[in-house]
């Protein structure tokens, strides 16, 4: 049985993770900071999958949180085969000098350090057992940069430079490194992008039919059930009324 560590694991994307994941049959160590979350979904990963399951809650900014975390995993789940680094966010949607540091240093010490200081502390065993799989989940916000969107849009080339990175250090480990660069998704992330605006998070999708979690594991799924000669770098998807990141083709009724 394959063990898999998802961050971020308490709403979409990670959630959608863990739920493919029992499916597909690993045990999993399920991460966030949300207690009452992580323990419905270890829960319902129980009763639905009978998964083994290992809730861990911190902060993935706070790297001695992340040490001790990682370091209290028992002996039974310590072989983390495949590690999701998903846990992540966009706060705010302003022009560069209307924007809050707090927001800059949201993103950064998420996006960017958290996802190091996760990878940092399970990429030895993965050298030492000469196999591994890590998954960054990066975004179209990687490739292009939009207005109002620089900073997040620079967090995330960051781990699109991290990810490729990885792969070049750890290629002679037998270790794969991909990411999933996904398009609009709609999940709680434009609920914390604007501070918990719902009507502003809504408008976000309007007129499109946006990608749901559910298709960003499917983009999961293919990628760690290729053959282990075969590595998927990239995945970029998607909605199909979203062209790029600024091109939208939107239906309106009213
Ligand atoms: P959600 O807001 O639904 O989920 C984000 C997850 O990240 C939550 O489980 C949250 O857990 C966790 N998280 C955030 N900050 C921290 C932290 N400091 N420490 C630990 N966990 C944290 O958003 P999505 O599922 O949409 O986002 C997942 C990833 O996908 C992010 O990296 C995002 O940038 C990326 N992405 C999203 C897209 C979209 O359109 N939705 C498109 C492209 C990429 P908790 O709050 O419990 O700590
Ligand atoms: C989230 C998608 O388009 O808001 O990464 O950057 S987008």
């Amino acid at each position: 049985m394959k063990t898999a560590l998802i961050t971020g694991a308490t709403s979409g994307f990670g959630k959608a993770f863990a739920l493919r994941l029992a499916k597909l049959g690993y045990r999993l160590i399920i991460t966030g900071r949300r207690n009452n979350r992580l323990d419905e979904l270890t829960n319902q990963l129980i009763n639905e999958y009978s998964t083994e399951v290992l809730p861990l809650s911190f902060d993935v900014r706070d790297k001695e949180a992340c040490k001790n975390s990682i370091d209290s995993i028992p002996e039974h789940f310590k072989n983390i085969d495949l590690l999701v680094n998903n846990a992540g966010l966009a706060a705010g949607a302003a022009p560069f000098d209307e924007s809050l540091d707090n927001d800059f240093e949201r993103m950064i010490d998420t996006n960017i350090k958290g996802l190091l200081y996760i990878t940092k502390l399970i990429v030895p065993g993965m050298i030492e057992r000469k196999s591994g799989h890590i998954v960054n989940i990066s975004s179209i916000a990687g490739i292009e940069v939009y207005p109002n969107g620089g900073v997040y849009c620079a967090t995330k080339h960051a781990v699109n430079a991290i990810t490729k990175g990885l792969r070049l250090d750890l290629v002679k480990h037998g270790i794969k490194v991909s990411s999933i660069s996904p398009g609009m998704v709609e999940t709680e992330f434009s609920l914390v992008r604007y501070h918990g605006d719902e009507q502003k998070a809504k408008a976000v999708y309007k007129g499109i039919i946006p990608l749901n979690a559910e298709d960003i594991a499917d983009a999961l799924e293919f990628i760690i059930t290729r053959p282990l000669h075969v590595s998927i770098n990239e995945i970029q998807v998607n909605p199909s009324q979203q062209a790029n990141t600024y091109i939208t083709h939107r239906k309106l009724t009213e």
